[in-house]
């Protein structure tokens, strides 16, 4: 079945069209080691070509989404292993992931567990949040997108002070930032990513995929280059059989049945 042989990550199906991820080390706060990371990979890459699904919910326990990279795996590392092996290289992955993916996060994320969660598409945050790239604590520096997404996300002043100082920051500042989409009550934060994740789920999987790639570009491209490819993207759409469906719904007032073609 669907949760295969994994043992540091759970699978679920909480709504129709919904993989649900659960990081599951609970012993060590969640903390990212190569085994979690490959499990992880490995999901991602089941659930790309699962027509049935239409997004995702990460999330890990209450207390940690992610506490980081596994420290202990990693600190007696060497230079000459971690450069020819591009050590991290396989863990931004998940950015490649061309389906959404919602991160409902609770208590720590901190370190590779705040570049993780900056990895999706959204961030829903839990009241007992908390953010903060402690890496520089550890002698080096965020690996994983921590000075590239989170200077994109919350601007240069802000990351720069997070990133020098390693001082961790609440969900309501990451929500003031703009680096989560919103705070929700307290204990519902998978709740409302699944009510999201279910939303999207029930649209049509091309508009969404163009949605997506569109919005991320914004990250990449200039904004008359962005502009462009929107233009396409949005053209390309009226090739797709969801075009003509969704909008002869609208005009017969019925409810669009998509067929994702
Ligand atoms: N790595 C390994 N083990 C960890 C980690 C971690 N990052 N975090 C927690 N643990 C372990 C603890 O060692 C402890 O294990 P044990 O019971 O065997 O002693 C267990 O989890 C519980 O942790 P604590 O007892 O410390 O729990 P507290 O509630 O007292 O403290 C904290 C919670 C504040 C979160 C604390 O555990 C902490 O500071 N953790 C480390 C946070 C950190 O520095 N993270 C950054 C790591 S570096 C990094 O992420 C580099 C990014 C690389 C890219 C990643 C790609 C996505």
């Amino acid at each position: 079945g669907q949760q295969g042989d994994y043992t540091s990550i759970l699978l679920s199906s909480p709504a129709p069209g919904v993989t649900q991820i659960t990081l599951n080390r609970p012993k060590a706060l969640n903390a990212l080691n190569s085994t979690l990371f490959h499990e992880l990979n490995a999901a991602l890459r089941n659930l790309s070509s699962d027509e049935s699904i239409g997004a995702v919910v990460l999330t890990g326990s209450d207390k940690a989404f992610a506490a980081g990279a596994d420290i202990k795996e990693m600190k007696d590392k060497q230079f000459a292993e971690v450069y020819k092996g591009d050590f991290l290289a396989h863990w931004t992955e998940l950015s490649s992931f061309r389906k959404p993916i919602i991160a409902a996060v609770s208590g720590y994320a901190l370190g590779g567990g705040c570049e993780l969660a900056m990895m999706c598409d959204i961030i829903l945050a839990s009241p007992t949040a908390v953010f903060g790239q402690p890496e520089i604590n550890l002698g080096v520096i965020p690996g994983a997108g921590g000075t590239q997404r989170l200077t994109h996300a919350i601007g240069k002043s802000r990351a720069m002070e997070l990133v020098l100082t390693g001082r961790n920051f609440s969900a309501q500042d990451a929500s003031d930032w703009g680096l989560v989409s919103r705070v929700v009550s307290e204990g519902s934060v998978v709740d409302e990513a699944v009510k999201v994740a279910g939303k999207i789920a029930g649209k049509g999987k091309l508009a969404v995929q163009a949605a997506k790639e569109g919005v991320n570009s914004a990250y990449e491209l200039s904004l008359a280059q962005g502009l462009h490819l929107e233009r396409r993207l949005f053209h390309q759409l009226f090739a797709t059989n969801d075009q003509k469906i969704g909008m002869t719904a609208f005009a017969e007032k019925k409810k669009a049945e998509w067929t994702h073609s």
